[in-house]
């Protein structure tokens, strides 16, 4: 049989497989081939009856987030709030290219879109607009759990294994509950799900959201350390690699070039001035920690 690990605690694997949990034991040799399941895991399995089996085998990953530990983790939704605290398009930035680097599918959820008032609400929408044009998933209702917005964000999660994404407060943990009531998850204060501290249980879990496994988390915290080259960076803003073919240079960085189409594109007002002022931001970043960049590269 196949499944996904939903849980892992103690030497037990909990394994969804057709909607049903299966609590497993690994069997074989995992220690010794150097492998270690972890929540994500397609695996393949045996069950002796409707709710006890064997873990046998840990198919190939699509890619294997560190912090927290979660394997094929194919989406990924961005939470940032429109105020409170003022919304950061450089933080965003910084978790989009981060994904990108990943191949994980960022959707771009804005959070407390009923606290602006008209005037930030009217500032925020050609932001919401050109996200949308960067070709990212928007979701930016001023009912920020409009009905509507639930189900287009559902079903697009439906299927897959998903990392939540976004600053302390900006509301992972209330849209989840929104997703599912029945997680009664606790928001409001600083979540501890999946960290590693004193207090908190080792157990990784991935909750269920409709057909979704998701993990509560802030994903991720790549944010400062862009381990990225600046050749890389530009193909990491979808919008700019787009046009990057029409400009004069091949391997253009769309910095001080002549003939660059991305500046064309900045100028005329199709790709956003903050996008492209995050990505010279960035490429900065990545001048001045060059040495580190090196060092990383070498394991
Ligand atoms: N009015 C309003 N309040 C919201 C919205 N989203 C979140 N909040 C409130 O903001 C606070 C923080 O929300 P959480 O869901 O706990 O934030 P979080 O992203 O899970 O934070 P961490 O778990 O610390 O990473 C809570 O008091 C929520 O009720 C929203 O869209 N509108
Ligand atoms: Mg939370
Ligand atoms: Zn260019």
């Amino acid at each position: 049989m196949k499944g996904t690990i939903q849980q892992s605690l103690s030497g037990f694997y909990d394994i969804l497989s057709d909607g049903h949990l299966y609590r497993t034991r690994a069997r074989g040799n995992f220690r010794a081939r150097n492998i270690k399941p972890i929540v994500g895991d397609r695996v393949e399995f045996s069950s002796d009856d409707d709710q006890h089996g064997y873990l046998l085998k840990v198919l190939p990953r699509v890619n294997e987030l560190r912090r927290p530990p979660v394997a094929n983790v194919e989406m990924a939704v961005v939470v940032t709030a429109v105020v409170q605290p003022t919304m950061s398009t450089n933080l965003l930035d910084r978790q989009l290219v981060a994904l990108e680097k990943q191949g994980i599918t960022a959707l771009l959820y804005f959070s407390k879109t009923d606290l602006a008032s008209d005037d930030e609400w009217s500032s925020f929408l050609p932001i919401a607009a050109g996200y949308r044009d960067a070709g990212y998933e928007v979701f930016a209702a001023r009912d920020p759990f409009d009905q509507q917005q639930m189900q287009r964000l559902q079903k697009m999660l439906n299927g897959h294994v998903v990392t939540m994404m976004g600053q302390t407060g900006a509301g992972k943990s209330t849209l989840l509950n929104h997703l599912a009531p029945e997680l009664n998850l606790k928001t409001g204060e600083i979540s501890t799900a999946l960290k590693r501290g004193r207090h908190t249980t080792r157990k990784v879990s991935l909750l269920r959201v409709g057909e979704a496994l998701i993990a509560d988390t802030p994903g991720f915290s790549s944010y400062e350390d862009l381990s990225i080259s600046k050749e890389e960076l530009p193909k990491l803003f979808p919008e700019m690699a787009k046009v990057a073919p029409n400009c004069r240079f091949r391997g253009c960085l769309h910095m001080k070039e002549p003939g660059c189409a991305v500046k064309a594109a900045v100028s005329d007002g199709i790709i956003m001035e903050s996008r492209y002022d995050n990505y010279l931001q960035f490429q900065e970043l990545i001048a001045n920690r060059k040495p580190t960049y090196e060092k990383r590269r070498d394991h």
